[in-house]
């Protein structure tokens, strides 16, 4: 658990110019011969030793240039292999043989054995338990892989790049050989080989190229693979209308696993999915899930230029390919569905996840200058938040300019390793900005409090903005410059008209974007005839905290009238917002709760305005979570009386809306057949959202269980038993429906998932005991990641006043599970311990609970790095 810094960075001694790999499977001592073709960097040391990476290897044989390499010219530990007196200046041929163990493996990183199949995660640092490797992002080179394997156990034998040729290979044996001639870094390369079925289409590209297009999954599951594949097609067409983005290998193909630790992997022309991701039919996938596997298909083929043609030098350049490539997915699904929804769901996640990782210990930067474990860093933050930056750089260049910079980053860039530097000065170049000031997004860490008021001059008919910028204190980072924030901003008249100003003074706006680059500054909106009505930050254009106190009636106008239809959903939130926190105090106190009418006014109207598709109306009618108003509240938190507040607003909105949600509830039903299409999951959304309210003020199951019976997709029926078992857990039937959703769906561990999860969420105290129950059904299966992530990540991540008893048992129980599930799979395990990333905001006599818990895990023996990072930063 070194610390590494990004001023340490510099190349390696020896170029790396061609890979050759040799895989003789077997499940548990599979053989692995690398041959590496290496010269000295010009301008090096003579004398320099070659030193390689290796994680849990033990050496079995080294030849130089095909002979054996004398014991005093090499040592070989289980992390490094250095081999010294190499040739100054021609190129020679390292053969590194290495027996590894797939069946061992359960860390799930390197090559591993998945149901049968085997198959490899080698990002980040996963390649060096295959073999001995300079495996790092800026050593790239073309691969030729051979694999050898049983042929009955594994027909398919599968890696990147093109498929060369096959045969038989002797006692019931065959093998297969693969070339990429795109130069990849290791983190790229992927290995599968098993049985599986396949879905096969194909793609004309462009320039009339044809590419075949394949899915392997499970036998008997190809049917759910047609999403996926639709998916797909999308995604390649829609990259190279949008992007210029054409494809480049005669052979596109995925294979979906079923234990893998996170969602996918890009592996050059081998995409390897979590099968979550994957697999989807109305039976078993619901609306959620199918946007899911559309937006991760793309997101992965997308990586195929921003990302493996266009690799990141080192990680810390991370973001330069994931918020990049998120910013681009997040496009794709906007353009596919509808962009003002997918915006909300962006915004509502983002606040959800990266507000409180970047106010909390394991704030970082997007782009982080050290790290003890780089697997702790695939954050929201480099994800999301990088997503946010780029949107940031199209909002201030304008699509054009956007568009020319990425043009000049895709021709000056491909085949390197590239920094964020590199990415800016791309956009710097194309656009003739300075984006210097702008680049701190990538380098301070925490979410920018802007603080505005307005003041309008009825004489001279001016409107004056008054803004202020503060970057809280992060680990590491105590001052903060100010940044330039870019923030839509309109002005509305009482009526609901757009005022537009005969000019603006004291700062820049273009078109609707106001840049705020001081730390005060004020605008003056000129030419104003009335007093406007102010809407900033609209869209979402910067992703900071804004203080504006802005009255009901202002903010009833917005969700009105706003153009921008993000807008409208953010005014109807500040409108709710401050009752949700009132509730929350009120509820600790004991004080009666209520609502302000102007409120559920405005959010009845949004409901029942057929001008707006279902699916906006069912953003609006979700209320902020129990997470975010955590969050608002800012400290000091008791999750029972957040979510009692809560409760009583939602039922208090219910008893006002009782015959708004009756109506909403007859007349969104969806057309048979069933259809994913983003519309009619809209609908889906909004009948779900009215049966939500009316169980609300129903006092007994029936309503929800007629649901449950009359469900024919799997987005009705979870609904409703998400309804059944958090409302009315006692119930009989709840019971039923738990035990009949068990029974119908026992054989399908997607499915399993989501009662798990459901399970898992109910509300209250009781729920820890359950889960323990659970955790001894037969259909869980504590060596599977989903199953892992569906009962403890749900209880620990979306159960605030389960996970949160006031007993501390809740944190005690994670304790526990992180050091089992530590000892497997140190990556899971630190990425469900950051749950507890918020722990100072709750009240002392949780903290103080949370605290031992932590405390527990940071004096266990043998924690992992990934763990051991965490923690620490945690408890900090
Ligand atoms: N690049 C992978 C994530 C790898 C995570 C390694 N711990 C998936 C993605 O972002 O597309
Ligand atoms: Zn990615």
């Amino acid at each position: 658990g070194q610390i590494v810094h990004l001023a340490d960075y510099r190349p390696t001694d020896f170029v790396l110019e061609r890979v050759d790999l040799t895989f003789d499977l077997h499940p548990t001592e599979t053989k692995v011969e690398a041959r590496l073709i290496f010269h000295r960097r010009e301008g090096t040391d003579p004398k320099a030793p070659l030193v390689l990476d290796g994680d849990d290897l033990s050496l079995s044989g080294l030849l130089l240039d095909q002979v054996d390499v004398p014991a005093g010219q090499f040592e070989a530990t289980a992390e490094s292999l250095t081999v010294r007196d190499l040739p100054e200046s021609t190129p020679f041929e390292l053969t590194i043989t290495t027996i590894i163990n797939p069946e061992a493996n359960t860390q799930l990183m390197g090559l591993y054995r998945s149901g049968g199949i085997y198959c490899t995660q080698c990002e980040a640092e996963g390649f060096r338990r295959i073999t001995y490797f300079p495996d790092r992002p800026d050593v790239l080179a073309p691969y030729t892989v051979n694999i050898i394997a049983d042929k009955a156990a594994n027909p398919l034998l599968l890696s990147n790049g093109n498929f060369l040729g096959g045969a038989g290979y002797g006692e019931g044996k065959h093998f297969a050989a693969w070339f990429d001639p795109h130069p990849k870094p290791s983190y790229l390369f992927a290995l599968v080989a098993g049985d599986l079925g396949v879905v096969e289409d194909t793609f004309v590209t462009m320039s009339d190229r044809e590419v075949a297009l394949k899915i392997y999954v499970e036998h008997g599951k190809e049917p759910r693979a047609a999403y996926a594949m639709d998916a797909l097609k999308r995604s390649m067409k829609w990259d190279e209308e949008r992007f210029g983005r054409e494809y480049d290998l005669d052979i596109f193909m995925i294979v979906a696993v079923s234990d893998f630790n996170m969602g996918a992997m890009e592996n050059k022309g081998l995409n390897v999915f979590n099968d979550k991701y994957v697999l989807a039919d109305p039976e078993i996938a619901t609306d959620a899930d199918y946007a899911n596997i559309e937006a991760i298909i793309a997101h992965e083929y997308f990586h195929n230029w921003t990302g493996n043609r266009i690799t990141c030098r080192d990680w810390f350049q991370l973001c330069l390919k994931e918020g990049l490539t998120v910013y681009r997915d997040h496009e794709f699904s906007a353009d596919q569905r509808s962009r003002p929804v997918k915006r909300i769901a962006e915004v509502r996640h983002l606040k959800s996840e990266q507000f409180p990782e970047d106010s909390g210990p394991l704030a970082h930067p997007v782009r982080p200058t050290k790290y003890r474990e780089i697997n702790n860093f695939y954050t929201t933050t480099v994800y999301e938040k990088g997503s946010e930056v780029t949107r940031m750089i199209a909002t201030l260049l304008g699509r054009d300019l956007f568009k020319k910079g990425m043009d000049l980053y895709f021709d000056r860039h491909d085949g390197q390793a590239v920094t964020i530097e590199d990415f800016i000065k791309c956009f710097e170049d194309a656009s003739g900005r300075d984006l210097t000031q702008f680049s701190l997004w990538y380098h301070q860490a925490g979410t920018p409090l802007v603080t505005a008021s307005g003041t309008y001059d009825a004489a001279a008919k001016t409107f004056a903005l008054s803004l202020e910028q503060m970057v809280p204190a992060t680990p590491g980072q105590a001052t903060k410059e100010p940044m330039h924030i870019p923030l839509r901003t309109a002005l509305f008249a009482a009526d609901g008209a757009l005022l537009t100003p005969t000019s603006v003074t004291d700062a820049e706006l273009t078109d609707d974007v106001l840049h705020l680059t001081a730390r005060t500054q004020t605008a003056v909106f000129h030419g104003i005839p009335s007093r406007p009505v102010l809407s900033l930050n609209r869209s979402f254009s910067t992703p900071i905290n804004l203080q504006l106190s802005q009255s009901a009636k202002d903010l009833a106008l917005i969700a009105r009238y706003e153009t921008d239809h993000f807008a409208r959903w953010q005014a109807l939130i500040d409108l709710g917002l401050p009752n949700l926190l009132q509730a929350a105090r009120d509820a600790r106190q004991g004080n009666p709760i209520t609502c302000d009418a102007a409120f559920v006014d405005a959010l009845l109207a949004a409901a029942n305005d057929e001008s707006l598709e279902p699916a906006f109306r069912a953003q609006a009618l979700a209320l902020p979570s129990e997470a975010d108003i955590a969050r608002e509240l800012g400290g000091n938190n008791d999750p029972d009386a957040i979510h009692a507040g809560r409760q009583a607003i939602l039922a208090l909105v219910a008893e006002a809306g009782r015959s708004v949600f009756a109506a909403l509830y007859d007349n969104m039903q969806t057309s048979d057949p069933f259809s994913p299409d983003a519309a009619s999951a809209g609908r889906r959304a909004l009948r779900n959202a009215a049966l939500t309210y009316l169980s609300q003020s129903d006092n007994a199951p029936a309503r929800a269980k007629a649901a449950f019976d009359a469900a024919n997709n799997m987005t009705d029926l979870s609904a409703a038993l998400t309804i059944l078992a958090h409302r009315f857990p006692e119930s009989a039937e709840a019971k039923a429906a738990l035990q009949g959703f068990h029974d119908r769906f026992a054989e399908n561990a997607l499915v399993i998932d989501k009662w798990l999860a459901i399970q898992a969420a109910i509300p209250g105290a009781a729920t820890l005991e359950r889960i323990q129950g659970l955790m001894e059904t037969p259909l869980f299966k504590r060596t599977n990641p989903n199953r892992m992530r569906a009962l403890v990540g749900t209880f620990a991540f979306a159960n605030p006043t389960g996970f949160g008893r006031a007993d501390g048992a809740g944190y005690r129980f994670l304790a526990e599970q992180i050091l089992d599930i530590d000892q497997r799979n140190p990556q899971l395990a630190a990425r469900i311990l950051t749950s507890m990333r918020s722990w100072r905001l709750l009240e002392l006599v949780r903290a103080d609970h949370a605290r031992s818990a932590l405390m527990q895990i940071e004096r266990a023996g043998s924690l992992s790095t990934d763990v051991r990072d965490i923690v620490d930063r945690i408890l900090k």
